[in-house]
Formats: C-alpha cells, sequence, structure tokens
C-alpha cells in the first residue's frame, strides 16, 4: 500500500503589499467656515419719539456799508448767528452792550460772526463811528 502522500501544499503566497497606504493627499480639512453669520437686527422703532423738528439755529448776515448796519434793527430768534461783512472801505467793529462781545476791528472785506444764546435787548455799537449803531432783539422760541 503505497502510502503516497502527495502534500500539496499550496503555498498561497499573499502578498500583501505593505499597506502603509501613508499617500493620504493633502487633507483639505473643509473647515466649516464657522464665520459668524451677524445677524443685525436693528430695533428701530418707528414712532418717533420728539416729533418736535428742531431747526438748525439760524444764520443772518449784517452789512455795515456806508457807515451804516444795514438792517439796523433786528429781531431773530435764540442762537441765531449774526454775521457782520463790512463791505466799506474802512474798518468797523461790532461791539455788544456791557462788553458783551466785541469783533475788534473788522477790516474792509472781512467779517465776524457772533451766536446769541442769550434773550434779549442789544445795542450794537461801531467804536471808531460812535453815530454807527444797531439793535439786535434776541427772543426765545414760543
Ligand atoms: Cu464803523
Amino acid at each position: 500500500m503505497i502510502f503516497t502522500l502527495q502534500a500539496v501544499f499550496s503555498a498561497l503566497i499573499r502578498l500583501t503589499t505593505a499597506c502603509g497606504s501613508t499617500t493620504n493627499p493633502n487633507p483639505s480639512c473643509a473647515s466649516t467656515g464657522d464665520a459668524a453669520s451677524t445677524i443685525a437686527v436693528e430695533a428701530r422703532t418707528s414712532a418717533p419719539r420728539d416729533t418736535v423738528r428742531k431747526a438748525a439755529p439760524p444764520t443772518v448776515r449784517v452789512t455795515m456799508k456806508n457807515l451804516v448796519f444795514v438792517p439796523t434793527k433786528l429781531n431773530v430768534p435764540l442762537g441765531t448767528t449774526i454775521v457782520w461783512q463790512n463791505d466799506d472801505p474802512v474798518p468797523h467793529s461790532v461791539t455788544g452792550p456791557d462788553g458783551t462781545f466785541d469783533s475788534g476791528l473788522i477790516q474792509p472785506g472781512a467779517s465776524y460772526s457772533h451766536q446769541f444764546n442769550r434773550p434779549g435787548t442789544y445795542k450794537i455799537t461801531c467804536k471808531p463811528h460812535p453815530e454807527m449803531t444797531a439793535t439786535i432783539v434776541v427772543t426765545a422760541k414760543p
């Protein structure tokens, strides 16, 4: 009894390719873009709280010509700025009562401005020309 022992070694060679799969392409980490989406909430009350419209303080121009303030008398609301323009070839001044304000000499072509923040009647004089006067009445808002 021939005992043929065919040992068939089926050598199964597994070539396990060293799967050190280190070839990771640059993992572009998909950053979720954590940009905070800011939502601007404007809480605006559509109803105006103060319906009184504040008008800008007016500006009134006065000229000094032929040694006269023009106009000579002026009524303005509180907060008015008056601009005096010297249209004469000689210097003038705008001098308020009791040293409230004084322009000093205003040269020909120059101007001077003053804002009236107190109600009252202001006698304006010109230092070089005592006959040159004006009156400005500043009234408070009703
Ligand atoms: Cu003058």
